[in-house]
């Protein structure tokens, strides 16, 4: 410690670094325009699968693969309404597993993460959906959302808490909105085999509690991250076999009659489904077009590096580059905000379209979400 008088000139910290840093972060778009920031390319470090009755298991249990149909003949004619409601079995929506399973798999290899010895106590944990919510947050005009994040052992962790108006909107989901939901899953379904070469069996039940995730490692910016994000498939077929570049990503959408139907996709669903695959490094999302009767009859891959030519030249079209710089920024933003390192206290970052993103200190329950057993056994 420099002592006082011995001939020191003292210098004044530069104030709002650190020792305060900013209480909001802004979200405007125009405010992240600029160069596309480093993205590291995102690696596998493993896996985890969750069973019928969301039971955890450390192996691939659930990978399933891609299966598409064969492209001669006619088109696909898959009936996404087919097995609702006798035939699905949804997620208990009630039970708020916040990081758990995530953490659960990072206790079990927290001994073998590469990266040299305190790679971990730099990084930010979460989920890859909570980080797809950041990067879409500049273009968002519809919902809110809100990140606990705690500092445990150097390690920053992100964990989403549903807002007042997410969770009112759940508990009034019109009974239609719960069969859409029902025919994106069937519709993996359709074009999934249980084995690889294998055909997909659609006479089955639709059992939304399991689950394939791959856990991630990359870094944005100066922030390494490690996440998990749900993985829909794998192509045996693929170019390169090795994850996360034979990852496929399943989604459907309402087929499309006049430009501006196919503009209106561009801008607003080709950012989600962007965001989404380009954060784990899934290289295809496979669309599938339904009719307003719920069947696909047509297919169409997207490359996940070629969804900005679609905005690129469109005024009110997304760029990656604000998504990345918002994210990037926010990270700063959490890292800089979450100073004391312990796991029951929660810095709650709240935001809602057209505000900057504000944050709450809270303690304990019943914001805290590390749990007693991860924070124990880190603790050996
Ligand atoms: O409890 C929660 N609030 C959340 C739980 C929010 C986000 C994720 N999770 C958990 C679930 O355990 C889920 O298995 O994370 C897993 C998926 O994580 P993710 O990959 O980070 O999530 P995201 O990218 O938002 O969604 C990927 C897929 C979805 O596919 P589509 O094509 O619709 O984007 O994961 C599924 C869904 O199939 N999914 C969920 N499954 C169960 N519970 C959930 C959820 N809450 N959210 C997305
Ligand atoms: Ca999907």
């Amino acid at each position: 410690g420099t002592k006082r008088g011995a001939g020191k000139i003292e210098v004044a910290e530069p104030r709002n670094k650190l020792s305060h840093p900013p209480s909001s972060l802004p979200t405007d778009a125009v405010l992240y325009s600029g160069p596309f920031p480093f993205y590291r390319r995102p690696s596998q470090l493993g896996y985890f699968s969750l069973d019928a009755e969301r039971q955890y298991h450390g192996d691939a249990r659930a990978l399933r693969y891609y299966s598409p149909p064969p492209t001669n003949g006619q088109g696909p004619n898959f009936d996404l309404r087919d097995g609702y409601p006798n035939r699905y079995q949804p997620r208990d929506e009630e039970v708020r597993e916040g990081l758990d399973h995530l953490l659960r798999w990072l206790l079990e290899h927290r001994g073998q993460l590469e990266g040299g010895p305190g790679w971990l106590a730099g990084a930010i944990v979460t989920w890859r959906g909570h980080l797809t919510k950041l990067l879409t947050t500049p273009y968002e005009q519809q919902d809110g959302w809100q990140l606990a994040a705690s500092r445990f052992q150097g390690t920053l962790y992100l964990s989403e808490v549903e807002t007042l108006a997410a969770r009112a909107q759940r508990l009034a989901r019109p009974p239609l909105l719960r069969e859409l939901t029902y025919m994106g899953y069937k519709f993996e379904q359709y074009m999934c085999a249980d084995k690889p070469g294998g055909s997909p069996d659609p006479s089955g039940e639709v059992n939304t509690n399991v689950a394939f995730c791959s856990v991630l490692r990359s870094r944005l910016g100066n922030h390494p991250l490690l996440f998990a994000g749900e993985v829909d498939c794998t192509d045996p077929q693929a170019a390169s076999p090795q994850p996360p570049t034979c990852y496929v990503e399943l989604k459907t959408s309402k087929e499309m009659h006049s430009p501006g139907q196919w503009r209106s996709f561009y801008r607003h669903k080709l950012l989600k489904w962007w965001a989404q695959s380009f954060l784990p490094g899934v290289p295809n999302v496979v669309a599938g077009f339904r009719t307003p009767e719920g069947f696909v009859c047509s297919l169409k891959t997207f490359p996940t590096m070629q969804m900005f030519e679609h905005v690129r030249n469109d005024r009110d079209g997304w760029n990656p580059s604000v998504c990345m710089n918002f994210c990037a920024a926010f990270l700063s933003f959490a890292q800089n905000t979450v100073v004391q390192d312990d796991p029951r206290l929660v810095h709650l970052f709240s935001w809602e379209p057209g505000s900057p993103v504000t944050v709450s200190v809270h303690r304990d329950a019943p914001h805290a979400f590390l749990p007693t057993w991860y924070v124990e056994a880190m603790t050996q």
